[in-house]
């Protein structure tokens, strides 16, 4: 057949937004999907993903969560459908924990505007939440949630009228550089493309041999909520935040596609798993730490759950990403091991796997996500 500029592995949360980009430059661009658009089987299903700028993490990821925002506003002019909900965000917990004191430090060394309340305020503030009355929260005004199903559908709908094509139920068999190029094999036959983007999530390490010792997919389950006056947790009233205890965090959302309060924890229980064999079923041990977390922090019936997923996050050692080519294969980039922080910035990575795979220099600094830091 006819040789691309680009073949993206992987049309998910991360990888539909490398084909949007590609198409947008012009590029003669292949997405192969080895399940449908959207999916539930990889990271980004669940209806909402948090963004914030009170960014705990590292300040490193300020520039980019800069970049962020313009993107959804600008993708959501471009799809005509609302993508991001600004209900502000909270991080809460003891002072000293490295959620609260980085979320503070970042807006600090920054100047975000934030409040700093205490957590007895803002469960008075926000009716939804039981925070302990000796927690410390930062509040965000700009934080809040995008919705990924959407969004990723909103790339495949807004590449294909730029002429991208996108194949659905295609399993990437195998891959291999050529002189001038690569070649990718599926099921249904090969493809060859001058570059190729990997943006297979959590089986980033199946599709990448060399990197199946730097990126551990685990297993993460998310839970619903009944709660006790729905008006509570409504977007307009309710933040989405991140509660830590001084050792785990946990999180939430408002209400938001589908009924109740979303709620998990981060690094849920550490569980290394095979994205091809994870047992995808809520089990006991796994409603009974979240119920009581829940019931801990949100004005919510506990002892009823309404619906449980599984999710995967690909973590690396140090929980930054990997946006890269590979050693030795300057026409393959990668991008992945998102570690469970990735979501919100879909855009921004999907920007730079596209000027990777262009040849363009990098419009951010992706130093600090090389493959070999
Ligand atoms: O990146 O804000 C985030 C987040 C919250 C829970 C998991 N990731």
């Amino acid at each position: 057949g006819s040789k691309y500029d680009a073949i993206v592995v992987g049309v998910g949360g991360v990888g539909s937004a490398v084909v949007y980009e590609l198409a947008r430059r012009g590029k003669n661009v292949l997405g192969l999907e080895r399940y449908d658009i959207p999916h539930s089987r990889g990271s980004s299903h669940g209806q909402t993903r948090i963004i914030r700028r009170a960014y705990h993490e590292h300040p490193q990821y300020m520039a980019m969560i800069d970049r962020a925002y313009d993107y959804w506003e600008r993708l959501e002019d471009e799809c005509g459908e609302q993508l991001l909900f600004k209900t502000g965000s909270v991080a809460a917990g003891p002072a000293a924990s490295d959620l609260v004191s980085g979320a503070r430090r970042t807006c600090e060394v920054h100047s975000i505007p934030h409040e700093r309340i205490g957590g007895a305020e803002a469960s008075e503030r926000f009716p939804g939440f039981t925070l302990p009355e000796e927690y410390e929260v930062v509040y965000q005004a700009d934080g809040g949630f995008v919705r990924p199903e959407a969004a990723t559908v909103a790339h495949v709908r807004l590449a294909r009228e730029l002429g991208a094509t996108v194949e659905t139920e295609t399993e990437v068999t195998d891959w291999r550089s050529t002189r001038n190029g690569v070649q990718v094999t599926t099921e249904n036959g090969r493809y060859e493309a001058d570059r190729l983007v990997v943006a297979a999530g959590p089986w980033l390490g199946k599709v990448v041999d060399s990197l199946a010792s730097a990126v551990s997919p685990e297993r993460q389950v998310l839970s619903w909520f009944r709660p006790k006056r729905a008006e509570d947790f409504a977007p307009e009233t309710h933040p989405v935040f991140l509660v830590s205890d001084g050792e785990d965090i946990h999180y939430g959302f408002p209400t938001y596609g589908r009924p109740g309060v979303k709620f998990g924890r981060h690094y849920h229980l550490r569980e290394r798993i095979d994205p091809d064999g994870m047992d995808r079923e809520a089990t006991a041990h796994d409603e009974a730490i979240l119920a009581e977390a829940a019931g801990r922090y949100l004005a919510v019936d506990a002892d009823e759950p309404l619906g449980f997923e599984t999710c995967i996050y690909t973590n690396t050692a140090d929980r930054d990403f990997i946006v890269d080519t590979l050693p030795n294969h300057s026409d393959v980039v990668v991008l992945g091991g998102f570690s469970g922080h990735g979501y919100k910035f879909a855009g921004v990575l999907g920007e730079l796997g596209a000027e990777l795979a262009s040849g363009e220099e990098p419009s951010l600094d992706i130093g600090p996500f090389a493959i070999g830091r």
